[in-house]
C-alpha cells in the first residue's frame, strides 16, 4: 500500500512593479529580480515541506482573483502587495475572507520610508509582518508558516 501526504500550499502574492526588480531602484530593492525571489521561494518550500506557488499582477481584480482561486487549495500566504499594501481594502477583503494566515513582506523597511507607507492595510490581519529583510524576509516568511501549520496541524 502506497500513502500520499500532500504538502501544504503557500500562495506567495507580489503586487505590483516587483516584476522590475532588478532593473531599477537596487538602491531600495536590491539587485535580486522577482524570478531569483521566486526561485528561492520554492527552494525553502521544498526545504521545510511547503508547496509554493507564486503569482505576481500589476492588477488589484487579479490579485484578488489569485488569492480566491487559491482559497481553498492553500493553507496560508505570503503578500507582498506592494504599493496596494497601502491602499487596497478589496485585497484586505479577499484575505480575510479567506480565513488562512498570511505573513505580510516588504523588502524595504517601509517605517523608514514615505509616510504613506506607514499605514498597510494588512499588518493588523497578517500572523507577521517582515520589512527591510530584503529578499530573505520572503524565506523568513515562509519558514514562519511552515512553523505555524506544524503547529496548528499536529494530531
Ligand atoms: O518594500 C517593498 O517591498 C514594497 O512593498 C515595494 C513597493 C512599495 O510601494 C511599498 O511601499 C514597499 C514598490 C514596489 C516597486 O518595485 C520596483 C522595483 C524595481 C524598480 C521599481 C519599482
Amino acid at each position: 500500500m502506497t500513502t500520499q501526504f500532500s504538502r501544504p500550499l503557500v500562495g506567495v502574492l507580489n503586487g505590483p512593479n516587483l516584476n522590475l526588480l532588478g532593473t531599477r531602484q537596487p538602491e531600495i530593492y536590491g539587485r535580486a529580480t522577482l524570478a531569483d525571489i521566486e526561485r528561492r521561494c520554492g527552494e525553502v518550500g521544498d526545504e521545510v515541506g511547503l508547496a509554493v506557488e507564486c503569482v505576481q499582477s500589476n492588477h488589484e481584480g487579479a490579485l484578488v482573483d489569485a488569492i480566491q482561486e487559491w482559497r481553498t487549495r492553500a493553507a496560508g500566504f505570503v503578500v507582498n502587495a506592494a504599493a496596494y499594501t497601502h491602499t487596497s481594502i478589496a485585497l484586505r477583503d479577499a484575505l480575510l475572507a479567506t480565513g488562512l494566515p498570511l505573513v505580510e513582506v516588504h523588502l524595504s523597511n517601509v517605517h523608514a520610508r514615505d509616510e504613506f507607507r506607514h499605514r498597510s492595510y494588512l499588518a493588523d490581519i497578517a500572523s507577521a509582518v517582515i520589512a527591510g529583510c530584503g529578499p530573505e524576509g520572503y524565506e523568513f516568511a515562509l519558514r514562519h508558516l511552515a512553523g505555524r501549520l506544524a503547529r496548528t496541524t499536529r494530531a
